[in-house]
């Protein structure tokens, strides 16, 4: 019985068997408990002999129950250790983080730098009337820009906007003068895919419309907004240019950024950067079109392409970098 006991315990795999053994040995109808139940049973002589036997057996497989229960309860726990176990040292793998696109931080740097000298933010439609992107912009019927090999037309009357100068217009019919604003987003003209070309682009629109606006005003603003924009030792030079919104008008470059006006393959050995943007002083018509006396107001105006302000900025020497969303080139900013 001895022996029979403590192998069954020995060979429990789970608490369940341990209690059926419990009970077959120890439980009230058990084996054991029988035995020293019947004592009563025996001689006077063999009682005690008996007795302290079975108690001893009893001791025994109570003491090797209560070791296998330990024992058990040691190996679930262990095991559940291991089935739950998290190695929190082991490399997770890398994290990958997004990055702001150059042209989203040049617009916002340019949004901010004018907001702080005093201009408010307004925004358009990329789809817009011929009447705002060229008539009330005093573009002449026979304007080569009015071209359908060098604009997307919708119909007769819409077009994918060509430039944001159509915002001028848009501010100043909605708030009149004085006026001082700036407006960006994506334009679209037929141009080829070069260097510094893409069939569609980004511009910078500014404006301002108020009594005694003169050029002098806009050569400084655009002063200060390329030292703000590009660091004190940028140089900038204004090229006479014709618009017909603007008039006088002007083209502005920048110092080359790669050999900062030395002259190299970048900027065509010129040392200047190529075309930044273009401005002016508001042509009285256009200030007439808007319902604004030409005679009490004047203004200024400019565009300036951001894609070529990120290319200045950032050293790009290759505007499609900026539209392949190659992970190495934006992972870079
Ligand atoms: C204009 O679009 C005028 N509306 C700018 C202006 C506004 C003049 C207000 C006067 C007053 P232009 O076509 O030159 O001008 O374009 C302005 C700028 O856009 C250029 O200087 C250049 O930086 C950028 N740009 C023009 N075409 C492209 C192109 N295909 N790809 C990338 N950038 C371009």
């Amino acid at each position: 019985l001895e022996s029979g006991a403590l192998s069954a315990i020995d060979g429990a795999k789970t608490m369940d068997d341990l209690e059926k053994i419990r009970l077959q040995y120890l439980g009230k109808k058990g084996e054991l408990t029988q035995i020293l139940k019947g004592l009563g049973k025996l001689s006077k002589e063999e009682r005690p002999v008996v007795g302290s036997f079975a108690n001893e057996v009893r001791e025994k497989v109570q003491g090797k129950l209560e070791e296998k229960i330990v024992n058990l309860k040691e190996s679930v726990y262990e095991a559940q250790m291991e089935d739950e176990y998290l190695d929190v040292t082991l490399d997770a793998g890398k994290l990958r983080v997004g990055h702001r696109h150059p042209l989203l931080k040049t617009k916002e740097e340019l949004e901010d730098l004018f907001v702080e000298m005093g201009f408010t933010v307004v925004d358009g439609p990329e789809i817009e009337s011929v009447a705002n992107n060229f008539d009330a912009l005093n573009s002449p019927k026979n304007h080569p820009s009015r071209d359908k090999s060098d604009t997307f037309y919708i119909d007769d009357k819409t077009l994918l906007r060509t430039h944001t100068s159509p915002m001028q217009i848009r501010a100043m019919k909605e708030y009149g003068a004085p006026l001082r604003i700036v407006s960006s987003g994506r334009v679209f003209r037929f141009d080829d895919v070069d260097d510094t070309h893409s069939p569609m682009f980004h511009q910078f629109e500014g404006l301002v419309v108020d009594k005694g606006v003169s050029l002098a005003n806009l050569i400084d603003t655009l002063n200060v907004f390329v030292k703000e924009m590009f660091g004190d030792d940028m140089q900038i030079r204004y090229r006479p240019h014709n618009f017909p919104f603007t008039e006088p008008s002007t083209e502005v470059d920048v110092t080359c950024l790669v050999c900062h006006g030395e002259g190299c393959p970048a900027c065509n050995h010129t040392g200047w950067s190529m075309e930044l943007l273009g401005a002016g002083v508001v042509h009285p018509n256009v200030l007439r079109n808007c319902g604004i006396d030409p005679d009490v107001y004047s203004g200024f105006a400019f565009g300036m392409g951001i894609d070529r302000i990120a290319m200045v900025k950032y050293g790009i020497t290759d505007i499609r970098l900026m539209f392949e969303n190659d992970d190495r080139f934006l992972s870079q900013f």
